[in-house]
């Protein structure tokens, strides 16, 4: 299923994530199927718990939970929105996969904070933490089943927290650099296509690119991977793996230019989710 969700609210107190996900809305998606969950709440609420937004995200994660569970669909295709959109998109995926899934994290950030440890106390900087069990016991509650730190595997990461970092190195989760993904992309996707399961799931924040090629991201870091080798990545995952969900998250719309980009993403995507449209 193609799943469009324009929460924002992950990000902080400005809306500008909502903003880019129309743009792409209106200006790429219409020609394929999309569908938004009922009942998502576009408005701000208040930091609770040490979470910004606290109530608008919990509501939207049980709406989007509702949705994946009626049309119980094989593989999903979300836009964002922000990082968060997805906790219930992987949690499903890997719960109906047996637990056979990796989950191949495109983004500068580890998004692995706690609430507690989060500087910035928005809640895209943790959905992966959720998803390994740990954070705001209501939010965990809406999640069906865990992911491990083996099922894991970072790539373009580069802008993570002491905490993250101490995280990372405790359970030996696998960076892959910018830098030698840059300097030969061929060699970097084999290692990556060696150390993955079959079954695949990308998540692709746009600002794992680097902000030289793309700038229309909330939480830019340089250094970022370039789009040439972005592109020949998901295109040999698409070829060598099952990918069996695969997002595009946290769009601003800041510069125009970079919609002709996320046009080809949504295209690339969409010729190998559920084949050809
Ligand atoms: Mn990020």
């Amino acid at each position: 299923m193609y799943l469009y969700i324009p929460q924002w609210q992950g990000s902080g107190p400005k809306n500008d994530i909502y903003k880019g996900a129309e743009l792409i809305k209106h200006s790429i998606l219409a020609k394929y199927n999309f569908v938004a969950p009922d009942g998502l709440t576009l408005n701000a609420s208040d930091r609770v718990s040490d979470i910004q937004n606290r109530t608008a995200l919990l509501n939207n994660l049980i709406s989007v939970n509702n949705i994946i569970r009626k049309n119980e669909p094989q593989k999903i295709f979300t836009v964002g929105g922000d990082c968060s959109v997805e906790i219930a998109p992987i949690s499903y995926l890997y719960k109906n996969f047996n637990k056979e899934l990796t989950v191949l994290w495109l983004d500068a950030h580890a998004d692995l904070n706690t609430p507690v440890s989060s500087p910035s106390k928005t809640f895209h900087g943790m959905p992966l933490r959720v998803l390994l069990g740990q954070g705001d016991s209501e939010i965990l509650n809406q999640v069906s089943t865990f992911i491990t730190t083996n099922d894991v595997v970072f790539l373009g990461l580069r802008d993570a927290d002491p905490p993250e970092k101490q995280f990372i190195q405790e359970n030996n989760i696998p960076i892959f650099t910018t830098r030698e993904f840059n300097y030969d992309v061929n060699v970097a996707v084999k290692k990556i296509l060696q150390i993955t399961s079959q079954n695949i799931y990308i998540h692709l924040d746009l600002d794992v690119i680097d902000p030289k090629e793309f700038t229309s991201v909330s939480v830019p870091a340089e250094k970022g991977l370039n789009k040439q080798a972005l592109v020949l990545l998901l295109k040999k995952l698409f070829e060598s793996k099952n990918v069996v969900g695969a997002s595009i998250v946290e769009f601003t719309g800041a510069d125009p230019k970079d919609l002709a980009f996320v046009k080809d993403l949504v295209s690339i995507y969409t010729q190998f989710i559920y084949g050809k449209i």
